[in-house]
């Protein structure tokens, strides 16, 4: 069974919308036309800024899809791959974020060892407050970082080259969620010769780095490979860039985004063409909405697929400084190179 994320062109991967549908081509898209997102399914915290949602099931036309829970994270099953998430509330738990974050990986690495699915393709990490102190003057992702990372090592995963592709957004609130895909092969991480890996991150921010690659490029089966960018944020090297100006990070961002879509045509013997993207983009502020859309929309072209189908949700990114974050897939035809 290949991994069937293409049911419409308009099926975008953020974790919300697998539970609570994909974007109806038909939907308005009024910048200031955003409600809160998660009711009914107490999922999600994110406001959902554009468009308004409608249905999308990432099962549809799997046969047996079976549904699960161990320790902390619940999934979903056809056999081959595996979609759902951990969720443990870090305020009450023991040890805090950085406890919370590495029982919730271990016991997300268990389901993945027992599975015909031990692969991660990507993940997407949504912590409240990820910019706050926490009680030790700590920044709550750094605490994140530490406890994700010791989990990869924990489970003899490497927390270096070869690691999943991801993002880490902050939510008003609510428990830990880390959403996964696995599949049942090994994708190719992709960096980007623009910036550091963030696994390589100089100390000054925490004492353990993030543990994700800009990219991961998978054989999904039947002559498909899906190309999955991780969150890319205003970032050149390891430093900041633009700070105070979303307009110029929105450049940046797609800049570096470009970088990895070079990088994957090379390594996947097809072209990741920018308008051939699904995107995500998560703003700090509902306010910088207008800019960041007509950046984007310039960069895709005002009328693609790619920009009536983006979404944009508000978010605390997981530097203070940074004001915007995109994220993508793709699908191609073509098979592996070997
Ligand atoms: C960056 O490039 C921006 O911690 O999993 C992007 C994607 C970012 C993933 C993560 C963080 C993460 O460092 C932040």
């Amino acid at each position: 069974m290949t991994l069937d994320l293409q049911v419409s062109p308009h099926v975008s991967l953020t974790p919300l919308l697998f539970h609570r549908g994909h974007v109806g081509a038909a939907a308005p898209a009024h910048p200031l036309g955003g409600r809160r997102v998660g009711e009914g399914t107490g999922l999600f915290a994110h406001e959902l800024l554009v468009p308004d949602g409608a249905v999308f099931d990432l099962w549809s036309g799997s046969a047996d899809v079976h549904t699960q829970r161990h320790g902390c994270v619940h999934y979903s099953s056809d056999g081959q791959w595996l979609h759902g998430f951990a969720e443990i509330d870090d305020a009450a738990f023991e040890g805090g974020l950085h406890a919370a974050a590495r029982q919730a990986y271990t016991d997300l690495f268990d389901v993945l060892a027992q599975s015909r699915s031990p692969h991660l393709l990507r993940l997407w990490n949504y912590i409240a407050h990820i910019n706050a102190p926490d009680a030790d003057g700590v920044e709550r992702y750094r605490h994140f970082n530490a406890g994700r990372q010791q989990a990869f090592i924990d489970a003899r995963r490497s927390a270096f080259d070869g690691t999943p592709a991801a993002c880490a957004l902050g939510t008003r609130k609510g428990p830990l969620r880390v959403f996964f895909l696995a599949g049942p092969r090994a994708p190719l991480a992709i960096e980007n010769p623009r910036q550091i890996s963030a696994y390589r991150y100089p100390a000054s921010y925490g004492a353990r780095s993030p543990t994700f690659s800009r990219a991961a490029l998978a054989d999904v089966g039947g002559g498909r490979q899906a190309l999955f960018i991780s969150g890319t944020a205003s970032i050149v090297g390891h430093a900041t860039l633009h700070i105070g100006d979303v307009r110029r990070q929105t450049g940046e961002s797609l800049a570096n985004m470009g970088a990895v879509r070079e990088v994957a045509a090379l390594r996947a013997g097809a072209e990741f063409a920018a308008p051939e993207l699904i995107y995500t983009v998560y703003l700090r502020h509902r306010s910088d909405l207008a800019v960041v859309r007509e950046v984007f929309e310039r960069h895709v072209g005002a009328h693609s697929a790619a920009a009536r189908e983006a979404v944009y949700l508000q978010a605390d990114i997981c530097r203070a400084e940074l004001l915007v974050e995109i994220e993508a897939h793709a699908f191609v035809h073509q098979e592996s190179p070997v």
